[in-house]
């Protein structure tokens, strides 16, 4: 560690309330019921006990090619979702990636730390690469983990609540940080993976092999937080089950009621025997009949608050300076440290 350094006084998070970040990026114009269970509700939960920061990786989002027009409105109205859903801006740190600069510059350094096999190891790259095709998948798309890991080391986070999917992702993070510790001093907090349960995994409807996602072929598989009431209940009362008419819990012989019974469950706040033993002996339709009411009265609410809050943008980009003013105070002193360690010479006053 440079023993001139000036710029010793790395904030630690507070052990009381640890810190905790988490993202999603703005590709689609309503998020759906697996983001809300997966994501949003667990997020909801951990802002009492964590000091959280959730963001819009819009960075992220352009590693595929976006249309512009519609990459900003998504981004406002994923934003209103997260409020909508009861992320709170008074008790979160709520902002925009691009709001946040430091973001892309600690990328940069982070890029100069990864080697060239260790970036072509990860698997979310060559899935995506792979559905565009190896030579139209941009470099950005390659580099898209590190910039991933940027975002967490930035804001010295201790749980990173994410999915799965996301599990390699905070491992290279976990990498990069401990590598650049080890070479220039103590500098970041090594995250830990804080993966969500598999139980909060919620399938497509009409396709319940595979977990519902924006990308999939059909929409009737998806409920969308900003569908109308009777599409969310049409959806439902469609979704695919299977033949023999018994309501039990089985994930492999009978996926798509498995599903059902999840999302009754959870959103129910009851544990999935007591949903068995409440419908057992009578049809699916009188249990997918009670589902769709809990779903709704879960998801219109967010769905009318979403629209009350884009009805005034200003507002909404108010809350989101408030907040990236704060998201950058904490980037920006990060930032400064690497840049001091790893040996830039101080500029006479940052250009923003
Ligand atoms: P894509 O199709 O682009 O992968 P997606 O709809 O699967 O998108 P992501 O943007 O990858 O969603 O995920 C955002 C967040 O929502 C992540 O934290 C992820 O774990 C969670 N999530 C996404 N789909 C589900 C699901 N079906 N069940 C539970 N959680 C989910
Ligand atoms: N790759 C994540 C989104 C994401 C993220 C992050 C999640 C970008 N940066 C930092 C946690 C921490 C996804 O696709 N779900």
């Amino acid at each position: 560690m440079p023993l001139d350094s000036p710029l010793t006084d790395i904030e630690r998070p507070d052990i009381e309330r640890p810190r905790l970040l988490s993202g999603m990026q703005p590709s689609a114009d309503s998020l759906h019921l697996g983001n809300y269970i997966g994501a949003l509700l667990s997020w909801k939960a951990l802002q009492e006990t964590h000091d959280a920061f959730f963001f819009l990786a819009d960075l992220h989002a352009i590693t595929v090619p976006q249309d512009p027009a519609e990459l900003r409105a998504n981004t406002r109205r994923t934003m209103a979702q997260y409020i909508a859903a009861g992320i709170d801006p008074a008790k979160s740190t709520l902002f925009v990636q691009s709001h946040v600069p430091a973001h892309a510059e600690l990328a940069w350094v982070l890029n100069t730390l990864t080697g060239f096999g260790e970036a072509a190891r990860m698997t979310q790259f060559k899935d995506k690469a792979a559905k565009q095709g190896q030579e139209a998948a941009s470099v950005g798309l390659f580099t898209y983990p590190i910039l991933q890991a940027g975002d967490i080391l930035l804001y010295q986070a201790v749980d990173v609540p994410v999915g799965e999917d996301q599990r390699q992702h905070i491992e290279l993070t976990r990498d990069l940080a401990t590598r650049f510790n080890s070479r220039f001093g103590d500098t970041f907090t090594v995250p830990k993976p804080y993966i969500l349960k598999d139980t909060a995994k919620i399938f497509d409807l009409q396709n319940p092999g595979a977990k519902m996602s924006k990308s999939a072929e059909s929409p009737t598989g998806l409920i969308w937080l900003l569908d109308e009431p009777k599409v969310t209940e049409k959806k439902i009362m469609r979704a695919v089950t299977d033949a023999d008419g018994e309501v039990r819990f089985d994930r492999e012989a009978k996926p798509g009621l498995a599903n059902l019974l999840t999302l009754f469950a959870i959103l129910g706040n009851r544990s999935i025997e007591s949903v068995v033993e409440e419908f057992a002996g009578g049809g699916y339709g009188t249990l997918k009949k009670a589902l769709a009411a809990i779903v709704v009265e879960t998801v219109e609410p967010i769905r009318t608050r979403t629209l009350e809050l884009l009805e005034d943008p200003a507002e909404l980009d108010r809350i989101l300076a408030a907040n990236a003013e704060k998201a950058n105070a904490v980037a920006e002193q990060t930032l400064a440290t690497v840049y001091d360690r790893v040996g830039f010479l101080p500029p006479l006053r940052r250009h923003r």
